[in-house]
Order: C-alpha cells, then structure tokens, then sequence
C-alpha cells in the first residue's frame, strides 16, 4: 500500500465582484475501482465482485483459460471473451489481504471497503476476487478530473476518486441549485469513460460531502440550508467528515448518536469536553456552517509505502526475510520520490506489533534525498528505537518534509555513500 498525505497552499476564495450565494459541489465516483475492473471484464457486470488481495499481473487466467480451451489464441483474445467462471473466488481465498471496494452488488451481502476478504467470504463466498491495479484507476482518475476542469475550472483534489468543485460562479452553477452543471458533469463523465458518479451540491464543503452520499450510485443532490433538519440531521454523527471513531464514542457515551442532537446540544458543554476548537467546530459542522474555502492546488507532504505480511515475522528468527522487505519498502518509497520529483527531509517508520499496537520513530536529516540507501541507511537508525523482540504485522517506511527537486540547492543528493551503507547491510 502506498499513500501520499497533501497539504493545500494557494487557497482560492472569492474575490468577485457580485457575491452570489456559495454552491459547492462534492464529486464521488461509484465503487471507482470495482467500476474501472468492470470496463475491462464487462461480462462480470451485476455479480458481486470485491477488489484486494494481490497485485494484478497480465497472465494471471492465462493457466486456466488453456485447460477450458486449449486451441482458442488466450494471449490475443479479448479480456472481456474470458468466461466468468474463470475468476477467483472470494472462498478459495486465503491470506490477510483486505477489500478496497465492492461493487454494489456485492454491498448487498454486507461486504464493503476495509473488510478482510476472509471474512468478507464468510457473507459472500460466490464473489469475485479480482486484483487491485493502482495505475489503472490513477489514469482513470486524472481523466475525470480533466473533465471536469474543462467545464468548471476552481476544483479542488480530495483524492482517487472524489474533488471539490466550486460552483458559484461557474456558468450555469447556481440554475436549479447547481443541478444543472451537476448533470452536464455526470453526463461528460459518463459519455468518455462510462464511469458513473454521484454528485452533492450544497452552501459548504461540509454539507456537499454528505450530500453527494445520499443518492448513490449515480444520483445527484442539491441540498439548500432549509434542508439541513430533514436530510443531514437524522443522520449518524460519524458521517460529518472530521468525526471519526473515537469522536463518535465519546458523543455516544454523552448521548448524542443523530447529528441533530449535536446541533441541539449545548456548544459549552461540548467545549468542555472536546476543547474550545473542536468543540466549537463539532456545534458548527452540526449546524451546517462551513466556510473552510477550495484550494486548488496541493502538494504532498509525505510519501510512505507499507506492507502487512501473509504471517506476523519476528526480528530475530525471521530476519532473513524482514532485511529484504524493508529495503524493498525503501527503494520503493525512494521510486515515489523520484517520479514525482521530490526529496526529503524526515524519514519515518512505521511498525505495527502483533497485538495491533503501531509505533512510528521519525528522524530529520541534513540533506533532503530521494536516494534508497540514504532512506534505509536512517530508516535502519531509527529501527535501534523501536522494541524488536516482539513479532511484527506490518512495516512501513515514510519520507517526510518534502521539497521540489530544484528547490532545494545544487548540493542535494550528492553525498557519496560509503559502501557498508548499502542496500546488503543486516539490519535486524
Ligand atoms: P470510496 O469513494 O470511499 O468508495 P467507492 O468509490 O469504492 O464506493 P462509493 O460508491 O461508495 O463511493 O473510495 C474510493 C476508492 O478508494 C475505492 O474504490 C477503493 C479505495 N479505497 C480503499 O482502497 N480502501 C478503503 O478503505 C476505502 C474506503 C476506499
Ligand atoms: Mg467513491
Ligand atoms: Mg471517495
């Protein structure tokens, strides 16, 4: 897994001369890595199909597709001719991995993201495993996305599958309350890539974000401030983005489960128990008020690459196997940096025990690098702080306090690295 966490710059508030009342659009795509899977195996439209486990390689059916017909040119064929019961299937799956997404489909058996597949094979053992395939879904990312800059230009990224887009003053985003520019949206979408979205249109991010879930798939909603008691708080307060988990718990241990209670409650006291901040921001969200602006641009403040392993390892006995996966985390993360054009300036690891419990240790260095040796020579320090005697799950390496190549001076990565720092050195 690999992840990139941005920090927004260059915000872009309204300057217009004619102030005409905020419509913010929040864009989703529906099941976006199941429905990208789907255009290219078509004929598993409609079953229940969930997306994890391994990575996907070209010949993966190939095996299978030669035994059920051994004259038929599988190399050249068409990927949407292989028969359906060519797939995996959830229940011959077995391993740690987890879902990604599900079409809708398979939802329906109560399969859904962040799910292990072995249990997800509990509920639905007829489904369809299929690979996840990061380039895929990136191409088909970045190709909604300029769609929808060509008709409505201020949008901010929010990641893979879903942006921000600032409606107010875009031609035709105030008709119907933003259902019109929603509409012709969906439609350019769908018409280049046979993708489906769904659409929530509202006065804020906040309540556009809620909004764009309460049709899906492919619906759109357009919701004004009059519709905030009988759409947004009947609703549970985990879905206002910005309450997570421990939030929740904390307000239902208050009594507050809806977030019309939020909205009622009084906001001292949630101050009192959530800080001055939070506890005002909770009263505001609840209340619909949001007026945190779109950034249009964002850079990454770190890259890290992690991997959970088929079976916990142990430092000690399983070092063999620990050294090469940490030096692969590493030039991987150095691959990231590298194709994306930065350096950095804090490295970070990440372990994760197997009784759950992460540590993360975090160094800054003197010269920001994108060099694999440099990353795992100071990922391999900082290994020393952390308790190896316990049996790991995870490991994860991270490259903090990015600068652009070019911004950083001529002297960048340029150290000579002495030849015990190498890629061969024991590390466990
Ligand atoms: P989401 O937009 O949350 O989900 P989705 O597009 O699959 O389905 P929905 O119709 O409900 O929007 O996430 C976008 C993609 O991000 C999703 O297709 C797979 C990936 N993802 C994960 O890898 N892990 C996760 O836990 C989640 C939630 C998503
Ligand atoms: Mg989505
Ligand atoms: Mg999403």
């Amino acid at each position: 897994m690999n992840s990139v966490e941005f920090s927004n710059h260059a915000e872009n508030r309204d300057h217009q001369a004619v102030s005409l009342p905020r419509r913010i659009a929040h864009l989703d795509m529906d099941a976006f890595y199941a429905s990208v899977e789907l255009l290219r195996y078509p004929q598993l439209k409609g079953l229940p199909v969930v997306i994890g486990g391994s990575r996907r390689r070209e010949d993966m059916y190939l095996e299978r597709l030669r035994q059920i017909d051994p004259d038929k040119d599988w190399q050249n064929a068409p990927l949407s001719d292989i028969p359906v019961e060519v797939f995996p299937r959830l229940k011959d799956y077995a391993g740690r991995g987890v879902i990604t997404t599900a079409t809708y489909a398979a939802r329906q058996f109560g399969v859904g993201s962040a799910m292990g597949l072995m249990k997800a094979a509990l509920l639905c053992p007829q489904a369809v495993l299929l690979p996840v395939d990061f380039e895929e879904y990136r191409k088909y990312s970045k190709q909604f996305k300029s769609i929808i800059t060509d008709i409505a230009p201020v949008m901010q990224d929010r990641g893979v599958d879903e942006v921000y887009v600032d409606f107010t003053n875009t031609p035709g985003g105030q008709r119907e309350g933003g259902r019109v520019l929603a509409r012709l949206i969906q439609k350019s979408i769908f018409q280049a890539t046979q993708l489906t979205c769904s659409i929530g249109v509202a006065p804020n991010k906040l309540l556009s974000k809620m909004a764009s879930e309460l049709n899906k798939p492919n619906g759109i909603c357009i919701l004004s401030e009059e519709d905030l008691q009988t759409k947004i708080w009947p609703l549970a307060c985990r879905k206002i983005n910005g309450i997570g988990p421990k939030t929740d718990e904390k307000l239902k241990s208050l009594g507050i489960t809806l977030i019309g209670q939020l909205a009622l409650y009084d906001p001292n006291e949630l101050i009192t128990h959530f800080g001055q901040n939070y506890g005002r921001w909770l009263f505001e969200a609840a209340n619909g008020r949001d007026d945190s602006p779109i950034t249009t641009y964002s850079e990454p403040v770190s890259l890290s690459r992690e991997t959970t392993f088929e079976r916990d390892l142990h430092p000690a006995s399983d070092k063999d196997r620990l050294t090469p996966i940490f030096t692969r985390l590493c030039e991987q993360v150095s691959n990231d940096l590298k194709r994306k054009g930065y350096l950095g300036k804090t490295v970070g690891i990440k372990m994760k025990y197997d009784n759950f419990k992460t540590v993360t240790r975090d160094q800054k260095i003197d010269i920001a690098t994108d060099d694999p040796k440099e990353i795992r020579r100071y990922a391999g320090e900082l290994l020393k702080r952390v308790d190896l005697t316990k049996k790991i799950r995870l490991l994860g390496v991270r490259m903090g306090s990015l600068v652009k190549v070019g911004e950083w001076g001529a002297e960048q990565g340029s150290r000579e690295t002495r030849p015990e720092e190498g890629l061969n050195q024991e590390l466990f």
